[in-house]
């Protein structure tokens, strides 16, 4: 008998669910030179189910790739071929130069969740230790940035406390700003399938202002109007305390400031609520009477609530309930972070923000810079004290021409951040633009002097944190294509070249891993007991996973003490008002524009565009638009729209439907300019972000629509 040889092992790459792959050579019979990937069963998070992206993922890796280093002086020059050699050598004459003129604040990074662990480690060791630039950012900054500051200021540290398997226990799934079914495809399977099988168990209530995917499934949805989540998340505050739905024992033991938050709640009644997020007051009586009758609830919540100007607040506010409630630390109870990013939460460990250091650790925080300096073997006071730019202030610092290099790597800001225009004028001021990239061709690179080609997940080693805490070692098993490099070993080489040769001397990345998750010890993200080797004969683990742990033993839930990581050891029950959107709708832009995912489609599509069946499902962008706004204008079916914010004008077909509520346009982030039919849905969004964390209100901005002429 012919045994088939055991097939390579990762974590998807596209979405935070991270659900085990198994992957399989091209068959020598067929033409094709395409990887196969299927459900890895043996997979804890998602026991061998996938979805049409993770399915079709192995068709995406060998097209249009960056296979060379490509230079240019000028952005109206063609590239050119370099070596590897020149590359380096031209990265560090900048690098010098600016710091000997501009010193560390002429620098910036903006990384990326798609990043592996060990390539944001190396990046934070080498910009905030070695060269004293706390100027890295990531994208996470638009995805999860406002849950880790939720968390933070409610719990006292990042960290989701919850795992896959409440989905299975709790008796309420409060789903509020996620469209679980297209972006979480894996988990809503695992949910809805349930809910089929039992329909008394399990309610479920969605709160989006859209009749999603998932929302159509839901025993109650409520449709509010974009920006009121703060204001109904109190209004069901209100009710769980007039109704006395509160753990006493939980808040008097577990918490602090539950008078100050009753005292602002009064206000909140129901009938006001509903008013100002314009639902129906009997929706809240109803979610109160499923809040009453559940043993454990179980909040999850994603875009629709971190990418907004009260971003930390509506996170806050979320935990709030479950705090009062005594709807935590405990099986199927919780407020659940669903990650964007395959690699979100490892990003988070790694220290991959501006404010932060590796193991949850801050810059601002002198001890974890001692800590850090002393793990580096680095002078005290290497570190700078103050948190670096954020992408937005990058942007900023471009604009007044303070920035000499700015290096992008593993994104492409030229479709994903807002006030696209602004973006990409601001990008013209610094002389020097570096793209670490998979894929040729990408908006991005329009706007770079230095290509990096770089190696992508399947052709580097490293590791993966899903949104439960799980960790997985993603195997190398495809060669990198032409001169492609990892991106830890670019930040290595880089290192070296600047003179910090026995700092950056890895052979391979598992000595890299081996070297971050040391310096997690004592955190809430203790990983200190993980390995490759560990990972690879034992599988996925979940953190905490301290050193000596057995294979199998990290936590699924966190905080099961219910002790929290703050000073007193209590959660804080916070208080933030309302106010609403940065940008609420006016006379000239009477509606709200709202930008998310199709199932089908990865952000900007560098890999999605590549697969024939993903094109198919969708093959355009469209503007959702209820039948009364499309009326009031003169909007048909399939007719071509302009729709027009404060910052400029896209065009798309119209799709009418009476799943978006009146007043709410919505559009897809997937068409950047290089996409067939594009459609830049972020040239009409604005900046404005949270105060806490820093994230743009990417969901919401006032826009006008009309016929195409
Ligand atoms: N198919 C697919 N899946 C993905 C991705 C992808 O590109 N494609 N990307 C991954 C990443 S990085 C992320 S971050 C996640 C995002 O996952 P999600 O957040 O679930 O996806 P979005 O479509 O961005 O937005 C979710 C919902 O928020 C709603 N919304 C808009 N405004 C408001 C509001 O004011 N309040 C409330 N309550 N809801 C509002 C929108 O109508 C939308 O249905 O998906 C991940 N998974
Ligand atoms: N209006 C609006 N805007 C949004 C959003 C929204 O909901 N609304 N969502 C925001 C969110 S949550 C996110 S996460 C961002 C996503 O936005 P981006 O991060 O810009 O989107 P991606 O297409 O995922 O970009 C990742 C890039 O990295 C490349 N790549 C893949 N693997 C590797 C690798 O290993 N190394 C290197 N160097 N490159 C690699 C890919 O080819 C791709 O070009 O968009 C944000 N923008
Ligand atoms: S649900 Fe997410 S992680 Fe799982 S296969 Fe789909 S895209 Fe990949
Ligand atoms: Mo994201």
């Amino acid at each position: 008998m012919v045994t088939s040889p055991a097939p390579f092992l990762g974590q998807c790459p596209y979405c935070g669910v991270g659900c085990g792959l198994e992957l399989f050579p091209p068959k020598e019979a067929s033409n094709s030179i395409s990887w196969s990937a299927r459900g890895d069963r043996k997979h804890p998070s998602s026991l061998g189910q996938v979805c049409v992206k993770g399915a079709t993922i192995g068709a995406t890796l060998h097209q249009n790739r960056l296979t060379a280093p490509l230079w240019r002086e000028q952005l109206d020059q063609p590239f050119t071929p370099i070596s590897w050699d020149q590359a380096f050598e031209l990265l560090v004459a900048q690098i010098q130069k600016i710091l000997a003129t501009k010193g560390p604040s002429g620098l910036a990074v903006y990384g990326s969740g798609q990043f592996l662990t060990e390539d944001y480690y190396l990046a934070q060791k080498l910009f905030k230790g070695y060269l004293g630039c706390n100027h890295f950012d990531a994208n996470s900054r638009l995805c999860m940035s406002s849950a880790v500051a939720g968390y933070s200021r409610s719990l006292g540290s990042d960290g989701p406390p919850c795992c896959y398997d409440d989905l299975d226990v709790a008796n309420l799934v409060f789903l509020i700003g996620t469209n679980t079914a297209e972006c979480h495809p894996v988990l809503w399977q695992r949910l809805i399938k349930r809910k089929r099988r039992n329909p008394n168990d399990l309610r479920i209530i969605v709160v989006d202002p859209r009749c999603t995917a998932t929302a159509s499934e839901a025993d109650l949805h409520l449709a509010i109007k974009p920006g009121t989540d703060l204001f109904l998340l109190h209004g069901i505050a209100q009710l769980l305390v007039s109704n006395n739905i509160i753990d006493h024992g939980f808040v008097a033991a577990a918490t602090h400031g539950y008078a100050e938050l009753t005292d602002q709640l009064f206000a909140y009644t129901p009938q006001r609520v509903s008013d100002i997020c314009g639902i129906d007051e009997s929706q809240l009586h109803k979610l109160l009477e499923y809040w009453q009758a559940s043993d454990a609830v179980l909040s999850a919540w994603s875009m629709g609530v971190n990418q907004s100007v009260e971003g930390s607040a509506t996170v806050s506010a979320i935990i709030n309930l479950h705090l009062i409630s005594g709807q935590i630390c405990k099986p199927g109870a919780g407020p659940f972070s669903l990650t964007g990013q395959p690699n979100a939460m490892g990003g988070r460990e790694a220290g991959g923000l501006s404010q932060l250091l590796p193991g949850y650790r801050t810059v601002t925080d002198p001890l974890h810079r001692i800590e850090l300096e002393h793990h580096w073997n680095l002078p005290e006071g290497s570190i700078a004290p103050e948190a670096g730019r954020d992408v937005w202030q990058q942007v900023e610092a471009m604009e007044r021409g303070e920035l000499g290099l700015w290096w992008v790597a593993a994104t492409n800001p030229l479709v994903s951040l807002p006030s696209l225009d602004r973006v990409r004028a601001a990008v013209q001021n610094c002389p020097f633009v570096v793209l670490s990239e998979a894929y040729a061709g990408t908006e991005t690179a329009d706007v770079a002097h230095l290509l990096l080609p770089a190696a992508q997940w399947s052709e580097k080693q490293g590791v993966m944190t899903n949104s439960e805490r799980r960790v997985t070692l993603c195997q190398a098993f495809r060669d990198p294509p032409g001169l492609a490099r990892a991106d830890w070993a670019i930040f290595a080489e880089l290192g070296r070249r600047l003179g910090f040769f026995s700092a950056f001397d890895y052979s391979q990345s598992s000595d890299v891993y081996a070297e971050f998750v040391a310096i997690t010890t004592g955190r809430v993200c203790d990983m200190a007991g993980l390995s490759h080797s560990l990972l690879a004969d034992h599988g996925p683990q979940q953190w905490p996973f301290p050193l000596h742990t057995l294979p199998g033993g990290g936590a699924a839930r966190l905080y099961c003490d219910k002790r929290f990581p703050t000073k007193s050891g209590r959660a804080r029950l916070l208080w933030d008002p309302p106010f609403g959107l940065a940008e609420p709708p006016c006379d000239a832009y009477p509606l709200i524009l709202t930008v998310g995912r199709y199932l089908g489609h990865w952000h900007t599509m560098t890999r999605t565009a590549l697969v024939p069946k993903l094109m198919q499902q969708h093959p355009e962008a469209l503007l959702e638009v209820n039948p009364l706004d499309a009326e009031h204008v003169g909007l048909n079916e399939g007719d071509w729209a302009e729709i027009r914010s404060r910052r400029g004008m896209v065009c798309a077909r119209v799709q009418i439907s009476k799943k978006i509520r009146p007043g709410t346009v919505f559009l897809p982030m997937h068409w950047g300019a290089s996409q067939q039919n594009h459609c830049e849905a972020n040239r009409l969004m604005h900046e404005l972000g949270c105060p806490y964390s820093k994230q743009p209100e990417l969901k919401a901005a006032a826009v006008s629509i009309s016929r195409q002429v």
